[in-house]
């Protein structure tokens, strides 16, 4: 129950204020494709990226900014505003805590011109505004009229905005974006606010955020906000899936278009080196490739993430008009099945020697971070990694392009993290659970890297409800994607996990010699063996260690070793991996590290200046553990690939 709950009508007003967009509730299936803005011969991009005027509203109950309507106007008519860099969290910008912390909404606006071309009433041009993700809740307005609300952090939404650009093009068009970072116990992930009543500790009015999840919980505009073009009859989504028998492979793909009731679709295959392989023409169908070059996973052959690209042409008249739409989508061509004890991709066993990671970086927090993207996959490269699980969030879609190019696997994750009060698991969070899955499959559905789904992690799984819960959350993601398995992580006991019968792999988390038996790494073995044996009796399913791990802060050093060393944390791996070696001829197919990188979390007890379990530095500086990882990794690699050694390290 939240303290001050019954009594104080202020602070009454206060709760109903900040959760009243929590009860938008998404009940409808979704509208619409949500294909990655891209540039074409028919469409253009301006990205608003950038310096953005900003204003926390401090306010007691936090609404002033809608008393007052502060999307009517310039928002530094509305007050002090502060310049925020987008894409960015807030948080960590500031030297203000209160902002810091700050829990409730705040307010971004940028004015932005908009190229004549696109507004003259006779361009024939749609214009969309599209943000990749603002965490939590959202509304966006331009020029004061409400164009769109968004629930969710990790995903994109957009709003077609042609009239509102039209109307007025002499004026530049400002765009009015609030974001509300509160989780209630039926947000994606949950969490609650709590009030602290008592006056003789707390000040009037006071309240936090709880959470089941220990990465902090940054907010803001944290990936990229821009308009684009398309014509008035557009290509509105693309579906490809594939197969391949022999040295054929085989492109299934469905085009939907919108504005237009008798258009007309061509589609052309073209390999690396751009020659077309393969034509068709209609909404819908096959196409073949002859000697196809499937799509690898890194280091399992010499030329991984094979891609081609699927440039879909459409032309559609409308009365005396007549439009032509092109978009083009990168196709990797290969398979994935699960056996009782296999993963495989291009009925290949493959073996998941990777990572877990977190999109957190100083200063930015969340925020899309350009080097950072491209540091972490030079790391993981360096490290011989060959996936990572998206814990525990869908992460940006610029770094799903690069797992797509590179052949780095994903198990892709919904924001189900932290799922454990009985009350996450009724109509409501279900619901609101089944449009995330719908939502993450729209945007993610075409990547070969996305090899399986993930909708939970560490979720209560052993209540009653979980049963019907994990049930619904599955069935229905398998029906939204029937070719990738669906998983969710467990930290459940393996007798009373309620998920686990619905799921294809069985993904563990375990903490042995860390949370359990803290400092006796003498039990890992013992304790690691008998977690997979009885998973494995169970359910005779393969199972992924998708956690395991132990904090070190940074040059700490002691021998014996003890926890947050560097020589405990690299006892650690070396007796789980003793473990996985045994396993791993059996049926454990893969092995992700807690966690690629230090991250920053809620203070508490047991963090210090954030989750140190990186095996590199939250800077990237690599600590002991990472070069036990690097030599193992690359060791796998050569075993089922049989690299030559020269190719060992890049
Ligand atoms: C877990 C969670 C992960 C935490 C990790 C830890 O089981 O899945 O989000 O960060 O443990 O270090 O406590």
């Amino acid at each position: 129950m939240y303290v001050g709950m019954q009594g104080d009508r202020k602070m009454g007003r206060a709760r109903k204020i900040i959760f009243f967009s929590l009860l938008w509730s998404s009940c409808l299936a979704l509208e619409g494709g949500m294909l990655t803005p891209k540039e074409s011969r028919s469409r253009e991009i301006k990205e608003l990226n950038g310096v953005w005027k900003f204003r926390a509203d401090f306010s007691k109950n936090r609404n002033t900014g809608f008393e007052q309507r502060w999307f009517t106007k310039s928002l530094s008519e509305s007050g002090p505003v502060i310049d925020m860099p987008v894409p960015a969290s807030f948080n960590d910008i500031t030297q203000d805590p209160r902002l810091r912390d700050f829990i409730g909404w705040v307010w971004y606006e940028k004015e932005v011109w908009v190229p004549q071309r696109w507004t003259a009433v006779d361009s024939g041009q749609r214009v969309v505004l599209r943000v990749g993700s603002a965490h939590y809740n959202s509304i966006a307005w331009v020029n004061g009229a409400q164009v769109t609300q968004h629930e969710g952090g990790h995903l994109p939404f957009e709003a077609d905005i042609t009239r509102l650009v039209h109307s007025n093009p002499s004026q530049p068009c400002r765009i009015t974006i609030a974001v509300n970072n509160t989780l209630s116990l039926h947000t994606l992930p949950p969490g609650s606010i709590q009030y602290m009543s008592d006056e003789t500790k707390y000040p009037a009015g006071y309240f936090v955020q709880n959470t089941n999840f220990d990465f902090f919980n940054y907010a803001g505009l944290h990936r990229p906000v821009l308009l684009y073009t398309t014509p008035k009859a557009y290509i509105d989504d693309i579906t490809v899936t594939t197969d391949f028998a022999d040295s054929t492979g085989v492109v299934n793909y469905v085009v939907s278009i919108k504005g237009s009731s008798n258009p007309s679709v061509t589609v052309a295959l073209s390999d690396k080196e751009g020659s077309v392989v393969a034509t068709a023409s209609g909404p819908a169908g096959m196409l073949k490739v002859v000697d196809v070059n499937l799509w690898w996973p890194y280091l399992m052959h010499e030329n991984p993430g094979y891609l081609y690209s699927l440039e879909v042409h459409m032309t559609a008249k409308s009365g005396s008009s007549q439009y032509e739409d092109y978009y083009t989508v990168p196709v990797g061509i290969r398979t994935v099945r699960v056996t009782s004890h296999q993963f495989l991709i291009n009925s290949k066993p493959f073996y998941f020697h990777g990572v877990n990671k977190h999109e957190d970086s100083d200063i930015r927090g969340k925020g899309l971070d350009w080097p950072l993207i491209v540091k972490d996959f030079n790391l993981l490269q360096w490290l011989g990694a060959n996936s990572f699980r998206t814990s525990h969030y869908p992460y940006a879609e610029e770094i799903l392009d690069m797992c797509d190019r590179l052949g780095i696997v994903v198990i892709d994750e919904c924001p189900g993290v932290g799922i454990k009060d009985i009350r996450s698991f009724g109509n409501e969070s279900l619901a609101h659970h089944l449009i995330v899955m719908e939502e993450l499959v729209r945007r993610d559905k075409n990547r070969p890297s996305v090899v399986m789904w993930s909708v939970a992690n560490e979720p209560n799984a052993e209540l009653a409800p979980a049963d019907y819960y994990f049930k619904s959350v599955i069935t229905r993601t398998k029906s939204l994607d029937p070719t990738r398995p669906v998983t969710f992580v467990s930290n459940s006991n393996f007798n009373r996990d309620k998920g686990a019968p619905y799921v294809d792999v069985i993904c563990v988390n375990s903490y042995f010699s860390w949370y359990h038996d803290p400092g006796h790494l003498e039990v890992i073995q013992i304790q690691l063996n008998t977690q997979f044996e009885d998973w494995y009796k169970k359910y005779q399913k393969p199972i992924i260690q998708s956690e395991y791990g132990a904090d070190v802060v940074p040059g700490l050093h002691s021998d014996p070793p003890m926890m947050f060393t560097e020589e405990y944390q690299k006892i650690v791996l070396q007796e789980y991996h003793a473990v996985f070696d045994r396993k791993r001829k059996e049926y454990v197919v893969g092995e992700l590290i807690w966690n690629f990188a230090d991250f920053m979390t809620a203070q508490s007890t047991t963090r210090v200046v954030g989750n140190k379990k990186g095996i590199f530095s939250r800077q990237r500086q690599p600590k002991t553990g990472a070069f036990i990882l690097r030599d193992r990794y690359w060791k796998l690699a050569n075993e089922t690939r049989r690299l030559p050694l020269a190719a060992r390290y890049p």
